[in-house]
């Protein structure tokens, strides 16, 4: 027998819950509308065949899923329905829904939510990748929930940039700690780790970082050097380092987070656009292929189009109009 859904119940049982999901459920409508709504048709079919899971291979890598994370799924579906012996779509349906939730994992809790008296996160992504703007939805974000956040301009390579953040702090009305345009990145954290310490008495400090130097191989010295001084200023810091990939890159999201996963110590992916494509299916990738979790997603280019990613919600969401049960 397939175990009931009872997951999904439980996931609309709060008020906030319920908000959140709906804004991930809005920013899919593209998604749903793609590759993923034609999925949930497949599984009005009335019978299971080779076809059927042909098609579904054929979809996910179309959806951007990838081809590894795709034929692995696909195995795990078509194992446990032989191993059930689930003969109804509907079944292999909700069989596919819930090994796309375990390939979410189960990722400890961020280390962004831990106390202490000062957390450091970097934010690293390509340029482009949507930086800024999600750090001014994480400043929103943790501002509501009562932290007292501070930003640092250390992306001083493009002059635009540092306006750009002050912009967004103030708006998300928090305050941006920067230097002029040019200035070492360093200098910057250094600065702005002592005025969260002193003047300003923040708890959660982010820092926005380049996307693009002269050489990927300058990023990353950068990278490295701007956690060399967080680290000697601040016990075991930067606590997070949130990866930027912008879900409408796709499969090159991937290749992006590789490279920096190996020199900028990412512990968590945030995936921006969800709102703008029609695929999205990296997000089930990243997991997979990269062993870090994603954390958030956004959902649009306002200070509150950011949402805490929720593997459930995600996957409900994708097939909201695809329902067959
Ligand atoms: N639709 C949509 N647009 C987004 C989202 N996040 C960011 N953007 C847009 O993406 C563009 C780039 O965003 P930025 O925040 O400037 O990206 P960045 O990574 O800081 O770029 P650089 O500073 O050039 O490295 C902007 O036009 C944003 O409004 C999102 O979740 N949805
Ligand atoms: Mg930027």
């Amino acid at each position: 027998m397939v175990r009931e859904f009872a997951v999904f119940r439980k996931l609309f049982s709060s008020g906030e819950k319920q908000s959140e999901s709906q804004k991930i459920e809005r920013s899919l409508s593209k998604t749903r509308q793609g590759f993923f709504g034609r999925i949930g048709s497949l599984f009005q079919a009335n019978e299971i065949t080779e076809d059927l899971w042909e098609e579904l291979e054929a979809l996910l890598v179309q959806a951007d899923v990838g081809v590894n994370t795709t034929l692995k799924l696909v195995e795990r579906v078509r194992e446990r329905v032989d191993r059930e012996g689930v003969k109804r779509t509907q079944d292999a349906y909700t069989i596919l829904k819930e090994e796309m939730i375990a390939l979410f994992g189960d990722p400890p809790p961020m280390t962004i939510d831990e106390p202490r008296l000062l957390t450091v996160v970097l934010v690293v992504g390509v340029n482009g990748s949507g930086k800024t703007t999600t750090i001014a939805k994480l400043a929103h974000y943790y501002k509501q929930r009562g932290r007292k956040v501070v930003l640092a301009a250390a992306d001083t390579f493009r002059a635009a940039a540092i306006d750009q953040l002050k912009i967004w702090g103030e708006r998300a009305g928090v305050d941006v700690i920067a230097q002029a345009p040019g200035a070492d990145p360093g200098a910057v954290v250094y600065d702005a780790i002592r005025a969260s310490q002193e003047s300003r008495q923040a708890d959660l400090l982010i820092v926005d970082t380049a996307g693009r130097l002269h050489t990927k191989y300058n990023l990353m010295k950068e990278l490295e050097k701007i956690r060399r001084v967080a680290a000697k200023q601040v016990h075991r810091a930067p606590h997070e380092t949130f990866l930027i990939l912008d879900a409408t890159t796709g499969q090159n999201a991937l290749a992006q987070a590789r490279h920096f996963k190996e020199s900028a110590g990412v512990t968590g992916v945030i995936l921006t656009k969800l709102d703008s494509t029609a695929k999205g299916g990296v997000i089930l990738a990243i997991q997979q292929e990269l062993g870090v979790p994603v954390r958030f997603v956004g959902t649009g280019e306002g200070l509150d189009d950011l949402v805490e990613f929720d593997p459930m919600a995600f996957v409900e969401g994708l097939f909201a109009n695809g329902q067959v049960a």
